[in-house]
Order: C-alpha cells, then structure tokens, then sequence
C-alpha cells in the first residue's frame, strides 16, 4: 500500500510541474450480478453491478488509475481501448500478450496513461468472451481552456451497443470452443443494455431520450457487440460525424452509421423535429453472409421531444430505414468517407518515408478434427483463423514478460512480412489445401520510429467476410481500401495523404483489402488482432514488439510491482 501512494505522490507531482494534466482514481469491483432480459433472470459479470459498465471521464493528457478488484470466480483482464500507454504496455490488459490474469480474490492497479487522445474510447474486458458484459465508454474531454472543434453540444448523450445471450456467456464461449463450430448467436442486440420494445418483455425497460426541440445532442457511441458490424439510424434524423476513436474527424453527414466492433464515433444530432415528436433509433448487424446463426434482430431505443407541458406523447413512434444485412456497399461506403479533421488545431502526420512494408492475408481456415471428436466445423472439421496463414496460439505466460525479462521459448520473431504463397485471395472458389493453416506464437519486430505500412488483404478461403482490425499502443491512418486483390502498383496512386482518419479499428472489407499507415513510436508488446471475438478465438491475431529508441524516454518503463502473477 505504501509503495502505490508513494507512485501515486510522485505521479501527481510530474503532472503538476508539467501541464495541468490531473490524476484520477476509480475502483472496478468484479462481480455476479442478477440481472432481468427478455422474460428472465440469471447472473452476468459486471464492473460495480452496472451493464454496461461504468463511464470514466477524463481530459486530454490525464491519468487514470483504475483499481481493478476481481471479486468474481473468473480469471479477468481489463483492457483500455484506444489508449496508447506511452512507453507503458503493462497495463494495457489483453491475456497473455502484456501479462496474467486477475486471479478470482486479486487486484491490480492499471495506470491509465492518456497522451494525445480526444474523443470518445471504451474499456473492455480482454479475457475469454467476459467482455459481453465487462465493457463501458471512457470519456476523453479536451483540455481545461480548449473546446471542442465544433459547437459546443447542449448535452452528451453515451450510446453502448451490445449482445445479449440468454444463456451463460461462459457456456457459450466454452460450447463454442469445444464444438468448433460457430458460436451460438445473441438472442438480442442492445443499446445501453436495453434490447428494445421490438423484443418480448423489454416495452417498459426501453433506452428513452429525452431531448428539447432546436438543441443539439452529441451521442458518444461504441461498438461493444462481440461479433458482427452493426447499422444505425434515428428515423427521420440525419447524423453528423465529427470524431471517431479518440480523435476529430471532418463532418460527415448520413442517413445511417455503419459501426464496426472496437469502434467509436462521436456524432451530432440536431433536435430538429417538432415538439412530441418520437422517433426510433434503431440498431441491427451486419454480415456479408448471414447465416442461420446469425442475429437478425433489431434493438431501438426511442427518441422523445420534450412538449411544453411535459405530457408524454403515447403516439408510435417513427421507424427508419436501415440498409439490409447483407448491404456490403452500405457498409463500406460509409467507412470509406470518414476523413480526418486535419487543421492547425489538430493536424495530422501521416507517414511519408516509409521504411517497412507489410503486406497481411486474413483469413477463415479449418484444422482437423481431433480423434474420436465430432466438429461442428466445415467438413466435421474445427474452425480457425490466420495472418499470413499463422494461427496465434495464445502462450500461457505474457510475451510482454517474457520479452522485457529475456525468457526465450515464449514466443518467436519470424512473423513474416508477406503472405508465404501467393495466389488469387478472393478468388470465387479456392483450391481446399489451402485453408489449413500453421500455428505458431510469432511476433513481427518493429525498429523504434520505424514508419510502416501495412496491407490487410482479406481472403475468400473457407468464407470472405469483414474483418474490423484492432491495433494496440497505436492509432493509424487508413490510407486507402477496396474490394478485391491489392495491386501496389494500382491503388497506391489513389492513397488519401491529405486527411486519412486516424483510426484504432477499420473493418477490412469482404474479399477487399485496407492499407493503414503508422509510426512505431511506442516501444512495448502489442496486441494486433480481429475485433470479432470468434475470429480472435480462432486465432485471428499477432503480435509486434516496439523495441526501444536510444534515449531514455525511448524505452519501456519498468513493470509496477502488483502485476499479476501467471
Ligand atoms: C435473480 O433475481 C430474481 C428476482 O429477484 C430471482 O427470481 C432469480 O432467482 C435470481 N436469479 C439468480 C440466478 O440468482
Ligand atoms: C489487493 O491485493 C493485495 C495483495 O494481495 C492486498 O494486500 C490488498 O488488500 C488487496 N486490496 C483489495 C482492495 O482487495
Ligand atoms: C415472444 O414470446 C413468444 C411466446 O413465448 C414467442 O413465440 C416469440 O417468438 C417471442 N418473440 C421474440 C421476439 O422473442
Ligand atoms: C419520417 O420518416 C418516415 C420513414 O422513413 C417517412 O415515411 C416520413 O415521411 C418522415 N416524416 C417526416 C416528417 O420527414
Ligand atoms: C431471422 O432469422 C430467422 C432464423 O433463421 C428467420 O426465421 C427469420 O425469418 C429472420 N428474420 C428476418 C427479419 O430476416
Ligand atoms: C442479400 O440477401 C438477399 C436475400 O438473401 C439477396 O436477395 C440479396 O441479393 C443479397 N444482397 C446482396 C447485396 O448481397
Ligand atoms: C457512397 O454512396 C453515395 C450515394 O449512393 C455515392 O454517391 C458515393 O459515390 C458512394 N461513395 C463511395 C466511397 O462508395
Ligand atoms: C477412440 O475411441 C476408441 C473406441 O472407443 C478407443 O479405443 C480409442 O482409444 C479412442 N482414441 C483416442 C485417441 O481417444
Ligand atoms: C481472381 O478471382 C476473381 C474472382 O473470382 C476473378 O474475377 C479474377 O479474374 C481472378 N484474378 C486472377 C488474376 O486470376
Ligand atoms: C499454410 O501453411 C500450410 C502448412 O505449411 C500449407 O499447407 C498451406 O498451403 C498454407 N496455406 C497458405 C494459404 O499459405
Ligand atoms: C520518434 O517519434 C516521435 C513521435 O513522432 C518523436 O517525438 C521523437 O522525437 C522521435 N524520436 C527519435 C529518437 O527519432
Ligand atoms: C487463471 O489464471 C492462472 C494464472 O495465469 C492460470 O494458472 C489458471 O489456469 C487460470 N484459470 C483458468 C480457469 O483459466
Ligand atoms: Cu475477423
């Protein structure tokens, strides 16, 4: 205890000598909580029995410490989305790539290190599939004496999409893995934990908001499914962008929204309807090819003017119209017009020379069956998933540790820089040899400052669908994307150098192809993987190690004392 108000004493005074940046403090107390959905009850894990969870709030430049206590029976990690952690990948949470788990009865205190994030990020559990239910939004506010770089909104308004299952997400998880198959789909979308009045039981429970006519609303919306994109919309409403992932973005405005896993947007809404007036906001996934196992279900939450009086209006409300599951047009037209907000106030510094060049396939694959087992898989075979046709198997000690202390046998560094074969990846029907896959723990090693480019192509083995990418201890710009093979030559000449969105998440279009650009400014371990949570448990994820720059504010921090133990 002494050490951590020591760390704390000393934190508060390097924030004080070098801007106004504060230190804030909260407590994640792990637990079961009983909750009521769709006509019944059961236990869920929750952070302070709150679905979702908690927002923390917070300005530009400000660190969090957040003390996490695992009063469930559960290993857990908590996972800052969207934070970089400069120089200080111990806190930053995914299971086995930076440390250990949150045994049942431990604690560990994260230091949340904010640097030139503004907007809107989340935490997540980053475990298993715990973050069904262990997420909620993390606040960025501008600095004391900044503003925002629009108008300022009359009110904030948190927008958390999520899937609900009626069973135990443990025992769909643990099903899952066990069938090889895909997982069983959520029984109900929801929005800030309600499913909505289109859903059995949930009429009196429905998300309302409340809004006054000529005001202006600003609607801090994540992600939080687990796995499927999602479309948007609020009858009779267009949205206006104008942030995304912890940074501004030029306006944009849409009829809908298309809003990968992972992904954030802060977008206006304009009361500009008469009073009385309710309207439907309304939410549903998408997914190149739906399934049978797939949830078609629509989650709304409603929309209510305020009247001069306060007499609530029991008329129906409006419903809008929202592009069809399978619109893949829809949904890349709306990412691909996302554009940085690029001025003097927030310029951007896109990579010119770049140094290493990457070129990744991600892919759906299939492994045998072991003996005597039924797999629900393709061909009674099991799924998996692969980068560069390397299928991550996750160590049962953390790369970070392993790395920072020198233990060799961890983890190996031959991720390669371009796919091992080459062949027409969304070719309509590919030869089966392919689709099997290696598996290996390998990371790829960037030089400090190193500039990068990296390709996602998307593959059509198994089945071509989006893959929404998530980089840890990063933002990167997406330079460019399409549909079908990446030819260099071709699509580097209409590369956007001007004012690519800064971005954590990008969805890879089906059987296309996404080009992102960073600077490996970051020494540390970090986590790349699909934000679908069934292609990550399949393996659909790797791992690059940010060495250390020369000076000393170019290297890694050492680890706090009260990193949990493997
Ligand atoms: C949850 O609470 C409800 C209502 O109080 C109760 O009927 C139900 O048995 C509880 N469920 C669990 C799993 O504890
Ligand atoms: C956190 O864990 C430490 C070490 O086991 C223990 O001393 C401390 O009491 C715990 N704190 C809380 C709040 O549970
Ligand atoms: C609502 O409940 C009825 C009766 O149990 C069932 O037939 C129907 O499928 C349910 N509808 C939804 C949307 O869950
Ligand atoms: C509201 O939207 C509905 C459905 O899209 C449409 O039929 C109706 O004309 C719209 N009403 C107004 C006032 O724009
Ligand atoms: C959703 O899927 C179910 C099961 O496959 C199907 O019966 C139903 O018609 C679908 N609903 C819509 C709106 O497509
Ligand atoms: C979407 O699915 C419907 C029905 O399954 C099909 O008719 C339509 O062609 C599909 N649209 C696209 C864009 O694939
Ligand atoms: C998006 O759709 C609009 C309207 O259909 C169209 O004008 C525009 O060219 C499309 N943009 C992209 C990037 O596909
Ligand atoms: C598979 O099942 C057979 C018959 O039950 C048994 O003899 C054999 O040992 C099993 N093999 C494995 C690898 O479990
Ligand atoms: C790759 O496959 C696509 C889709 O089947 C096809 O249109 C294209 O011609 C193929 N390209 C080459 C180089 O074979
Ligand atoms: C992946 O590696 C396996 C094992 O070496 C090989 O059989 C398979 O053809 C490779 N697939 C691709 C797409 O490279
Ligand atoms: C590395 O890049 C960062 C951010 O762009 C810059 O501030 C720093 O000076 C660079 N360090 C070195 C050693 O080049
Ligand atoms: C929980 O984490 C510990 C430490 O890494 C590990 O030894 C143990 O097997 C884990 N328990 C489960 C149920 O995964
Ligand atoms: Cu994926």
């Amino acid at each position: 205890m002494k050490m951590s108000y020591q760390a704390l004493g000393f934190l508060l005074v390097l924030s004080f000598i070098h801007s106004q940046a504060a230190v804030l403090q909260y407590t994640f107390m792990i637990q079961e909580t009983n909750y009521t959905r769709l006509c019944s009850s059961k236990n869920i894990l929750t952070v302070n029995g709150q679905f979702p969870g908690p927002t923390i709030t917070a300005r530009r430049g400000d660190t969090v410490i957040v003390d996490v206590i695992n009063g469930g029976d559960h290993n857990i990690t908590i996972h800052w989305h969207g934070v970089k952690q400069p120089r200080y990948p111990w806190s930053d949470g995914p299971e086995f790539v930076t440390q250990c788990p949150i045994q049942p009865g431990a604690n560990f205190s994260q230091r949340v290190l904010l640097s030139d994030e503004e907007g809107t990020l989340w935490w997540h559990a980053h475990s298993d599939w715990s973050r069904a239910t262990i997420h909620g939004l993390f606040v960025i506010l501008p600095r004391l004496g900044t503003t925002y770089p629009f108008p300022k909104p009359d009110a904030e308004v948190p927008v958390v999409l999520g899937e609900w299952w009626q069973n135990d997400i443990q025992t769909v998880f643990e099903d899952f893995i066990t069938g090889g198959g895909d997982p069983a789909s959520s029984d109900a979308l929801t929005i800030n934990g309600q499913p909505g009045d289109l859903y059995n039981c949930s009429s009196s429970e429905t998300t309302k908001i409340k809004v006054d006519e000529g005001k202006t609303y600003m609607l801090r919306m994540v992600n939080a499914a687990m796995n499927n994109i999602a479309f948007f919309a609020i009858a009779n409403h267009s949205l206006t962008v104008v942030g995304g992932d912890g940074a501004y973005m030029k306006p944009l405005i849409s009829n809908y929204i298309t809003i990968a896993p992972g992904q954030t947007l802060d977008l206006l809404l304009t009361a500009n309807q008469p009073a009385g007036g309710r309207y439907y906001m309304a939410a549903k996934l998408f997914n190149g090819q739906p399934s049978s196992l797939f949830d078609n279900t629509t989650t709304t939450a409603i929309l209510e003017y305020n009247t001069g009086n306060f007499t609530p209006s029991s008329r129906a409300p409006v419903f809008p119209s929202l592009p069809d599951f399978n619109d893949s047009n829809a949904s890349f037209n709306f990412t691909s017009r996302l554009r940085s907000l690029a001025t003097p106030e927030h310029p951007i510094d896109v990579p010119l020379n770049i140094k290493k060049t990457l070129l990744y396939t991600l892919s759906i694959n299939t492994v045998p069956c072991s003996v005597n087992e039924t797999c629900l898989g393709p061909g009674g075979r099991r799924f998996a998933a692969s980068i560069n046709n390397i299928t991550f198997d996750m160590p049962s000690t953390s790369v970070l540790g392993a790395y920072y202390r020198g233990i060799s046998g961890v983890y190996g560094n031959d991720f390669p820089d371009v796919p091992p074969f080459r062949f027409n990846y969304t070719a309509s029907s590919l030869n089966r040899s392919l689709q099997f896959p290696e598996t290996g723990t390998d990371v790829e090693m960037l030089k400090h400052n190193e500039t990068v480019e990296l390709v996602f192509q998307g593959t059509n083995l198994v089945a071509g669908v989006d893959h929404p990418m998530h980089l840890h201890g990063h933002s990167f710009y997406v330079v460019g994307s399409g549909f079908g093979n990446f030819n260099r030559k071709r699509d580097s000449l209409n590369y956007n150098l001007v004012d690519p969105p800064l971005m954590q998440t990008i969805a890879v279009p089906q059987n296309g192809w996404t080009a992102i650009r960073f600077k490996a400014d970051n020494p540390g371990v970090w986590f790349m993987h699909c934000h679908l949570e069934r292609h990550v448990s399949w393996g659909m994820g790797m791992v690059f190690i940010v060495r250390n720059g020369k000076s000393s504010n170019a290297r890694i921090l050492p680890p706090p004392p009260d990193m949990p133990p493997c």
